[in-house]
């Protein structure tokens, strides 16, 4: 398909490259100069990539950033054309999504949010799980696209659905991480060794994908961004305005945000989000370190 790809970050960079790796034809554009992807044209403005495709294929940072891209100067809006799709790999707000699939629908063009889970070892392997939300022909259409970047698509119903079961889902990952790491500050205080404590974890009903993943970082202290702490940040804070619009109550997640919002001011924005550890660790007068460390 020709397919235009926009924004070349930790997860959009290699997302273009295993289109270009499938054979499809695709133009790139990031915002700042300096990333490309081998085998894949790139364009001035998201307009210039936009010219001619089929699929335009989004994964910048937040809602602002999608609205930008969308409808800023030199934006998509001005090369929509009828039949063409727009497809939203970004987590941002599912009442904005509907706004803009909305205007872009006014242009006979269709959307589909389809935010991802797998982290960069995900976007790297071309194994993303994305949740999409958009009607079930045009998520068909889709397919040669998304089988080229991840190993399954759920559809989550209409548009926006696919944001609203992200945030979800990145409430789960947030809370059990930070389950995970409450309880390696409070064994490793209270004397436990970790590479003890694994096996044990492994063992049980507590075993989890978060934590296997997470795990091998954290024991030999590599905080360096898989899924940096600024994007969780931003995400639980989608989480909670959409709780506050639809009165809904979350309390672990309150506090668990108050976690990220020191974390934030501390200046560990630009590591992984395993790094709240680190703030546990200093509260408790405690370091966890595996012998991987
Ligand atoms: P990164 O690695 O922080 O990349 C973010 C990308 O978004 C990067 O290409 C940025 O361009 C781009 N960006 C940020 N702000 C803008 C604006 N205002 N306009 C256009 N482009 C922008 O994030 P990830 O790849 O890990 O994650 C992307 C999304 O997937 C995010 O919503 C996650 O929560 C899930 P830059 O290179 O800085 O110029």
């Amino acid at each position: 398909m020709r397919a235009a790809f926009l924004g070349l970050g930790i997860m959009g960079r290699p997302m273009a490259a295993s289109l270009v790796k499938a054979g499809h034809e695709v133009t790139v554009w990031n915002r700042s100069a300096g990333k490309e992807v081998p085998g894949a044209r790139a364009a001035a403005t998201p307009r210039e990539a936009a010219e001619g495709v089929e699929v335009v294929w989004i994964c910048v940072s937040d809602t602002a950033a999608v609205e930008q891209v969308l409808f800023g100067e030199n934006g998509v809006e001005g090369a929509l054309k009828p039949g063409m799709i727009v497809v939203d790999s970004s987590t941002i707000s599912p009442l904005e999504t509907r706004e803009f699939a909305r205007r872009v629908g006014e242009r006979g063009a269709e959307y589909v949010d389809a935010p991802v889970t797998g982290s960069k070892a995900g976007a790297e392997t071309g194994q993303l799980i994305f949740m999409a939300g958009g009607s079930e022909e045009t998520i068909e259409k889709l397919k040669p696209l998304w089988t080229a970047m991840g190993k399954s698509l759920f559809r989550m119903g209409d548009v926006s659905m696919g944001q609203a079961s992200k945030l979800g889902m990145n409430l789960m990952i947030a809370l059990t991480y930070e389950g995970f790491a409450e309880g390696l500050a409070l064994t490793g205080k209270l004397g436990v060794k970790p590479d003890a404590l694994m096996p044990l974890i492994q063992a049980s009903m507590v075993r989890s994908g978060v934590i296997d993943y997470k795990a091998p970082f954290v024991l030999r202290r590599d905080f360096s961004p898989n899924f940096p702490l600024r994007l969780m940040h931003k995400d639980i804070q989608l989480m909670l305005d959409a709780a506050r619009e639809q009165r809904v109550k979350l309390p672990g997640l309150e506090t668990v945000a108050e976690i990220y919002d020191i974390a934030a001011e501390e200046g560990h924005d630009d590591l992984d989000y395993a790094a709240t550890l680190t703030l546990l660790e200093k509260w408790a007068g405690v370091e966890v370190k595996g012998t991987a460390a």
